[in-house]
């Protein structure tokens, strides 16, 4: 039993530029020897995708579109991956997004529509990637998603995108539940704040960053490099016994009051 990921084929949703969790994932898993497929949502990310994708020491990875609020682009891009890799081993779901203006200030603001769009996308889409995704794990595999300490305790200004947290994080286990059975894996990386291009435009993140520094047991903030290697883990075999779970990749922030 290894961390070796050769022969093996994954799907990593989410990555925008090169500072994206998404992105630490992928050459995790790259240098590990997986072949790799990336979705992108949205002409805008296509490029910085595949310049990324190519920039791997492995040529052959694939480059789809996939926007996860609309169920036929999910089965269209599932589709094509069946034609063109046949079996997957895991999924790699690293997709959020709330309206800026209602990640500040208080949550009780928050708009209908806006509360459904951020649960849409942060955390139904889980749901309906892992339901194609099961078709093509016929090894069974692990699907990971990327969580946040907002969904368990309330964070300031992280608001609706909080609740949606918590939403993801139940679904997490009601499908590792349902997978089971069929040898696949469901489990959640909880991670300290990154400077993400999800995290631009969030007043104080410096101020957020510094605290951790001076308080987290490690004394030190997140990497992308570490939320990469818990990924190889959580894909990998070694990590066969756990499912249902959620890891929290945060210098040990999580644990104070
Ligand atoms: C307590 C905080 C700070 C406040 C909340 C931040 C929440 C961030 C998550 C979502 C995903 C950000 C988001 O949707 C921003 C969009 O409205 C605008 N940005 C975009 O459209 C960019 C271009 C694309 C790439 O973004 C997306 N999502 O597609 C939390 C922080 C301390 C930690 C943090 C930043 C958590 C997190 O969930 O990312």
């Amino acid at each position: 039993m290894n961390l070796s990921l050769e022969n093996r084929t994954y799907v990593i949703m989410g990555v925008a530029n090169k500072r994206s969790i998404a992105w630490g994932i992928a050459r995790s898993l790259s240098n590990a020897g997986a072949r790799l497929v990336f979705t992108y949502a949205g002409e805008r990310f296509e490029k910085n995708v595949r310049d990324l994708a190519e920039s791997l020491e492995r040529s052959d990875s694939l480059v789809i579109p996939c926007d996860v609020t609309d169920d036929e682009q999910i089965k269209e891009a599932f589709g094509r991956i069946k034609e063109e890799v046949g079996v997957i081993h895991g999924v790699a779901h690293c997709i959020a997004f709330a309206n800026v203006e209602e990640l500040k200030g208080e949550y009780l603001n928050t708009t209908r529509d806006g509360f459904l769009l951020a649960h849409n996308i942060s955390s139904y889409s889980l749901t309906a990637v892992a339901k194609e995704a099961r078709q093509l794990m016929t090894e069974g595999g692990s699907i990971m998603t990327m969580t946040y300490l907002g969904g368990e305790r309330v964070v300031n200004n992280y608001n609706v995108m909080g609740v949606a947290k918590a939403s993801l994080d139940a679904s997490m286990k009601y499908l590792a539940n349902d997978l089971g059975k069929d040898g696949i894996r469901v489990n959640a990386i909880s991670a300290g704040p990154i400077r993400t291009l999800a995290a631009k435009g969030v007043g104080d993140f410096n101020s957020i960053l510094k605290d951790i520094e001076e308080r987290a047991p490690l004394r030190r903030t997140t990497t992308t490099e570490e939320v990469g290697d818990t990924a190889l883990f959580l894909m990998s075999d070694l990590s066969r016994g756990l499912t249902g779970e959620m890891l929290h990749i945060d210098s040990g922030f999580h644990i104070l009051g």
